[in-house]
């Protein structure tokens, strides 16, 4: 018999003692198939914990960042199982609840992107809002809101427009796009649900974190990307837009060490996790290309701003207004002291490692036949 059909049911009568049913260690993850999914679920099960996922069908392969932890099922198997559904579907949440009876769940799903978010603005407050609505109300249909530990996937765009620095979880929000106040709604009915019917909900306000695995259409990944294959001769230019945006970049490995923290303490709250330090899409830029050899050297203004490789003369950086935001965050600093003081948490990997990080993967990638899912 497998470890997944000895996974006890209950019925809302035999309903154990949340302590009691606590002990399973069972999670449930929305946007398993995402960067951060990946590195929570390899986290969780070298924690011991049973994974469930809900995955999107696709008609393209979008479990790329999971393929080595089916591998690894061999070694441990029924320890990780894939449910089809979606963040849009009241029903099928409450089904996928009722069947995996989880003791943690993960709301990482999400569209996730700032800037398509102005493209696909109902679709993403559905999905990011009151996505987050379903879930929480699929576990309160189940019965299980005295016994399931909730995290929600909040978000530094929550303060949008600088209000104070560096900002904490008592900094005011200021959303600046589709998919901010998306999250925002995300937030509160979080933190609105814990209040009402005394749920432990948690919502983690995570600064960016960036890895190897991080989408392509995001800043950081996209730059180290560029910066492989403009090295190796497969391509010629990287456009990018906003040079001057300021982020606090972590590393995704970190971050989703602290979501599994805000779960195990003895009272809901909510957290910043942060490095407290920020650098510009331009810093990132120099120090990737520095990585693959090349000394960038900036000249004009504007739109028509551009970067030569000082080595070779050519332009390997351009602007295309085509990635400038309607409303632009300008700068992101947060503060995870109250993160280091109560979870014990702290960043461990620094920026320049980061980049590093990053960049020597994607030479990888570039170098070899087999093409990346990320
Ligand atoms: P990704 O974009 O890498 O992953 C998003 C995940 O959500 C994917 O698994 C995606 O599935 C899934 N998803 C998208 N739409 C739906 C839907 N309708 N129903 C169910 N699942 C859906 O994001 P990250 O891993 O970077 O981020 C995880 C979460 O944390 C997101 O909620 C994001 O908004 C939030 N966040 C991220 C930060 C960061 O810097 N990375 C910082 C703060 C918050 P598919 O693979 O099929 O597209
Ligand atoms: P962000 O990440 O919007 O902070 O959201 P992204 O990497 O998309 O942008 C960071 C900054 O870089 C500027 N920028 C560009 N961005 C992209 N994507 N592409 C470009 O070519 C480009 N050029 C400059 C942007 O204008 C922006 O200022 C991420 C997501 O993971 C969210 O889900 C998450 O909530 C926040 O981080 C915290």
């Amino acid at each position: 018999m497998s470890i997944l059909e000895t996974v006890p049911t209950f019925t809302k009568l035999d309903l154990p003692s949340p302590e009691e049913y606590r002990k399973r260690k069972v999670a449930l993850i929305s946007g398993i198939t995402g960067q951060d999914g990946s590195y929570l679920t390899e986290f969780l099960l070298a924690k011991g914990y049973q994974v469930h996922g809900v995955i999107r069908r696709s008609s393209s392969f979008n479990t790329g960042r999971l393929h080595h932890l089916y591998e690894d099922q061999h070694e441990r198997p029924n320890k990780f199982k894939l449910h089809y559904g979606d963040l849009s579907d009241s029903t099928n949440l409450v089904y996928i609840i009722a069947q995996v009876q989880p003791t943690e769940i993960y709301n990482l799903g999400a569209q996730s992107h700032v800037k398509v978010s102005f493209e696909m603005a109902e679709y993403t407050g559905d999905v990011d809002g009151l996505g987050t609505l379903r879930l929480l109300d699929a576990i309160r249909t189940c019965g299980l809101e005295k016994h399931i530990r909730f995290y929600q996937a909040s978000t530094s765009e929550l303060y949008g427009k600088v209000v104070e620095t560096p900002q904490s979880e008592t900094t005011p929000f200021y959303p600046r796009s589709p998919y901010g106040c998306a999250k925002l709604y995300g937030y509160w009915i979080t933190v609105n649900y814990r209040e009402a019917y005394g749920m432990y909900t948690c919502n983690g306000i995570l600064f960016n974190h960036e890895s190897p695995r991080r989408g392509r259409t995001f800043v950081t990944r996209k730059i180290t990307r560029a910066a492989a294959d403009i090295s190796l001769g497969k391509q010629g230019c990287l456009f990018l837009g906003n040079l001057d945006a300021l982020r606090d970049w972590g590393h995704a490995r970190d971050y989703v060490e602290g979501m599994w923290l805000m779960l195990q303490q003895p009272k809901a709250e909510d957290f910043v996790l942060a490095t407290g330090e920020m650098h510009s899409v331009r810093e990132f830029t120099e120090k990737a290309f520095r990585e693959v050899g090349m000394e960038l050297e900036w000249s004009g203004s504007g739109e028509q701003e551009h970067a030569i490789d000082k080595k070779t003369g050519k332009t390997v950086v351009r602007i295309d207004p085509k990635y400038f935001r309607p409303a632009e965050v300008e700068l992101l600093l947060g503060n995870p002291a109250k993160a280091e003081r109560v979870l014990g948490w702290k960043r461990k990997v620094p920026f320049e490692e980061l980049v590093k990080e990053m960049v020597a993967a994607d030479l990888k990638a570039a170098g070899s036949l087999v093409e990346d899912q990320n």
